[in-house]
């Protein structure tokens, strides 16, 4: 199977990277931070990630990241338990449908409104509901390892790209205990220190992208 990760460094791709890497896949990375045709060409959304399988393009993180995990089981990136594998589907779910969208009304509030008084107000919104759905991912993280079961999981992978934004975007707030804990736990498997170090993730204050 040819797989080919299309990804742009700072961007949510890194939480498809880093399952892919986690996995043990053997894969292509391309960066596509230059190349907007080819981007365009993969998806017309314009979007990262994308990943290509045998030609055939898979697009959406809770997509590639369901798949990985079922394409390399030995890898165990989904809890066993088939409650607990719905339950950490449910927080990736999350991501992308709240903090993703959160952050985006902070980052680029001009994507919602012409109107440069609406877009302070948008982007101050964006950035407090931002910094609450991090308070309760930090209050899930208290006492615990990993995000759902056992091991770490997509979950996991996925949650990181918010912290990373966090980080580059002075959102970050050392009072999250739980999510510095975990991050830290994140960051020494030698697979993530991998894909962070490429996608130019050190998890500290840094150019703000998304
Ligand atoms: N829901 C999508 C979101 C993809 C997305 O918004 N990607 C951003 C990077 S974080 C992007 O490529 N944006 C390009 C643009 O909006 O021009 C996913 O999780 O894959």
């Amino acid at each position: 199977m040819k797989l080919t990760l299309y990804y742009r460094p700072g961007t949510c791709a890194l939480a498809s990277f880093l399952a892919l890497e986690e996995a043990g896949a053997d894969y292509d990375a391309v960066d596509v931070t230059d190349r907007p045709d080819l981007l365009a060409s993969l998806n017309p959304r314009g979007k990262v990630p994308v990943l290509e399988v045998d030609g055939h393009t898979l697009r959406e993180n809770v997509a590639i990241l369901s798949f990985v995990a079922r394409r390399y089981p030995a890898a165990s990136l989904l809890p066993q338990d088939p409650f607990e594998e719905a339950q950490c589907l449910s927080t990736a779910a999350w991501f992308a449908s709240t903090l993703h969208i959160d952050y985006r009304r902070f980052l680029k509030p001009a994507v919602y409104s012409p109107e440069h008084a609406a877009r302070q107000a948008i982007s101050a919104e964006g950035a407090l509901q931002y910094s609450r759905d991090l308070d309760e991912l930090d209050r899930q993280l208290r006492g615990k390892t990993w995000l759902h079961g056992e091991q770490r999981s997509i979950a996991d992978f996925y949650g990181l790209v918010f912290v990373d934004w966090a980080h580059r975007s002075a959102l970050y707030d050392p009072g999250w205990t739980g999510i510095g804990q975990w991050a830290e736990r994140l960051r020494q498997r030698s697979a993530v220190a991998r894909v962070l170090k490429i996608m130019g993730s050190p998890l500290v204050a840094g150019d703000k992208k998304c």
